[in-house]
């Protein structure tokens, strides 16, 4: 009721407010259907609502706008948007269309206060180390939602980490990272993590080409020795594993691979990839040679990689590779005579490439082109049986004619890079020089949706600032909705206070529920703590999150209840095999046992498990010294283990919160010195 009220009291201020300012346009604009009368609406507006306007010099087109996002206390927003955390190592969980952040999840960096790489999460993050270097970072950029027949099926999340070619599984029940896996072969990922539609496979795209296996050659052999490469990484869903056993790589030419898509529908089976610096230029300002920036953008023309990914496994499966660092990679020459790739020009220095969510057009926007590319895959599929090759790469592989490929191009404004589409024929795509999102319409089977003229341009909202990625629910899938789009602004200059020179990053909720030219700006998210990529946004009724650990005693690593977890009762501390191991239970408001008596120079090993049942009954545990801090949430267990070399007493404590005798729940760690005349006199 009151919600109602509020809304009525929100189009009869617009209303008032644009006839008060003399504004006939604006009237217009916000007259609410069947609104016969507006100055008879005049005198029922709220005085508060007009005040608070006044007071803040709030327009009618910003209040519209909270009445659009503003979401009460206990209201759950209806879309939830995984956003890559850039460099922060993380990915960020955000909903819409409120634009609240409601938690990061911990992937490649450690966080204590989830308690991420500080006693537990550590043997995961030990997986992404390079031959037993340890990683405390990683630079997050493309997170991917499992699917299921090419739309999202809210079970796992997939993120890579470009600066050290790692890929990231994240099970969407507890929202915890469970797997991080090195890739073998390449130092340098981008194209990634792109699922297959029904995630058999999770795509990792490499970047800055190197020599393949993690190996040295000098740069002035680069065209013999270095590389580029694509990565197919098998999924187990039933395991929630990615299976490096059943995985390959593809050894490309050292072009720099960039962003990659999975077919999709008709084009199922096959994979796209942008490449960038196929003049193959090596840089060295130094030397007085081009910069990299030059030499990389000499051609007009780059290559989009045409991979049909289906042959590619069965040629895997026939083990027609070899193994580089140990692990199957199939030679560039076999690609070639199998047919498995080829190429088409793609102009011009190309960023994204996105297919429509029927599978038929792959749209490359080039960064120094003002138009977007549109490929038909029917055109491409004719074009390869047909042998319609002008040329081939130094490598030999076949280059197809861009014009039998083309389906259209369209002019949209300066600085293309990625598109997403919606359920009613556009497709969005971010310009970061203008900076601002493009609205254009689709042709083919996508022309009766919509109004305008097929490949045309519909409108554009100019956006705060340098716009990378943007984002619509479902808008690489082969279901988007339209409700709205996040656009992934990577400068913010004078949106926000200035936190000193560093200042954050803007996420823009972008209102595109309607067709034609105008698409406003409804709120903005200050980014403080990471430069995000891309995001996916899905249906939040599509997640089926677990409110607690599902039994007391869960191993979140194991996704099972584990053996070694204590029980109620049996708290003890138990010496065997050289090692003390402490069997602790954590339930408001204390811990059991209290106090734990050690000897300096043993080796402990801790076991503690949350008995609540409550939601949201989470503790923490933390030892000072020893760098540990656990986030217990209710019914988990984790078990951590150190050397007691440092001597003294430690009080342990609960670092959450959990009730009104929190402050109480804590013990102490007594480490006694081997030395007597080191103990306290
Ligand atoms: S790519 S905007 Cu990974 Cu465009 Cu960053
Ligand atoms: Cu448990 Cu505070």
């Amino acid at each position: 009721m009151r919600r109602i009220s509020y809304k009525l009291a929100v189009v009869l201020t617009v209303t008032s407010l644009a006839l008060l300012s003399g504004c006939n346009k604006d009237v217009d604009a916000a007259k609410a259907p069947g609104d016969a009368s507006s100055s008879s609406t005049v005198g029922n507006t709220s005085p508060d609502v007009q005040a608070v306007m006044q007071e803040r010099g709030l327009t009618p087109d910003d209040l519209l706008a909270a009445a659009k996002t503003y979401t009460p206390s206990g209201k759950l927003d209806d879309h939830i948007m995984f956003a890559s955390g850039g460099h922060s190592g993380q990915i960020f969980v955000i909903g819409l269309p409120s634009m609240r952040m409601l938690r990061s999840i911990a992937v490649f960096t450690p966080e204590p206060w989830q308690g991420w790489g500080y006693g537990a999460g550590n043997d995961i993050l030990k997986e992404g180390d390079v031959n037993g270097k340890p990683l405390t970072w990683g630079d997050t950029h493309h997170p991917n939602l499992s699917e299921t027949d090419g739309a999202y099926d809210g079970q796992f999340l997939f993120v890579n980490d470009k600066a050290n070619a790692r890929v990231a599984v994240v099970d969407l029940r507890d929202f915890e990272t469970k797997q991080i896996i090195k890739n073998p072969i390449t130092m340098s990922d981008h194209g990634g993590a792109f699922v297959t539609p029904n995630t058999d496979y999770v795509i990792e795209g490499g970047q800055y080409a190197t020599p393949l296996g993690w190996k040295y050659a000098p740069i002035e052999e680069y065209k013999e020795k270095y590389r580029g490469m694509v990565t197919a990484w098998k999924f187990d869903r039933e395991k929630g594993r990615l299976d490096q056993a059943q995985s390959f790589a593809l050894e490309l030419p050292p072009y720099w691979q960039d962003l990659a898509s999975s077919g999709k529908k008709v084009s199922d089976g096959w994979i796209f990839m942008n490449s960038i610096n196929t003049e193959m230029a090596t840089g060295g300002v130094e030397d007085k040679k081009p910069p990299f920036e030059a030499g990389v953008s000499q051609r007009d023309m780059d290559y989009l990689h045409v991979i049909n990914f289906k042959k590619a496994a069965e040629l895997f499966k026939a083990g027609k590779f070899e193994k580089v660092n140990n692990f199957p990679v199939i030679r560039l020459q076999t690609l070639i005579d199998e047919g498995v790739l080829c190429f088409i020009p793609e102009p011009k220095s190309p960023h994204g490439v996105d297919v429509t969510p029927g599978g038929e057009y792959m749209i490359v926007s080039g960064k120094l082109d003002p138009h977007v590319t549109v490929f038909s895959f029917e055109k491409t599929l004719k074009a390869i049986t047909e042998k319609k090759y002008t040329s081939k790469d130094p490598y030999g592989v076949p280059v197809l004619d861009f014009d039998a490929c083309k389906e259209a191009q369209v002019e949209l404004g300066l600085g293309p890079l990625h598109t997403q589409f919606d359920d009613k024929g556009y497709a969005y795509t971010s310009l970061f020089l203008e900076p601002a999102v493009c609205r254009w319409s689709l042709g083919g089977a996508y022309a009766s949706k919509h109004p305008e003229a097929p490949w045309t341009v519909v409108g554009k909202t100019s956006v705060q600032y340098n716009i990378g990625h943007l984002s619509v629910p479902g808008g690489d899938t082969t279901e988007p909705s339209g409700k709205y789009l996040v656009a992934m602004n990577k400068w913010s200059i004078d949106r926000f206070f200035q936190t000193g020179p560093l200042l954050p990053q803007n996420f823009q909720l972008i209102d595109i529920n309607n067709t034609g030219e105008k698409m406003p700006v409804l709120y903005d998210l200050p980014i403080g703590v990471g430069e995000p990529h891309y995001a996916q946004i899905i249906k939040a009724d599509k997640l089926k999150p677990w409110k607690t650990y599902p039994q007391v005693g869960w191993n979140p690593e194991k996704q099972a209840i584990d053996p070694e977890s204590p029980k109620p009762g049996t708290e003890r501390i138990e010496r065997r095999n050289g090692e003390v191991h402490i069997y602790m239970t954590a339930v408001r408001s204390h811990f059991t046992p209290e106090h734990i008596n050690v000897t300096q120079g043993e080796k402990v090993v801790w076991h503690i498990v949350n008995l609540e049942r409550a939601i949201d009954a989470t503790h923490g545990f933390c030892v000072p010294a020893y760098n540990i801090n656990l986030s217990l949430e209710a019914g988990e267990y984790e078990k951590f283990e150190f050397v007691a070399d440092l001597p003294g007493t430690f009080p342990f404590y609960c670092t959450e919160f959990c009730s009104a005798l929190h402050l109480e729940m804590m013990g102490y760690l007594h480490i006694k010195p081997t030395d007597a005349t080191a103990a306290a006199k």
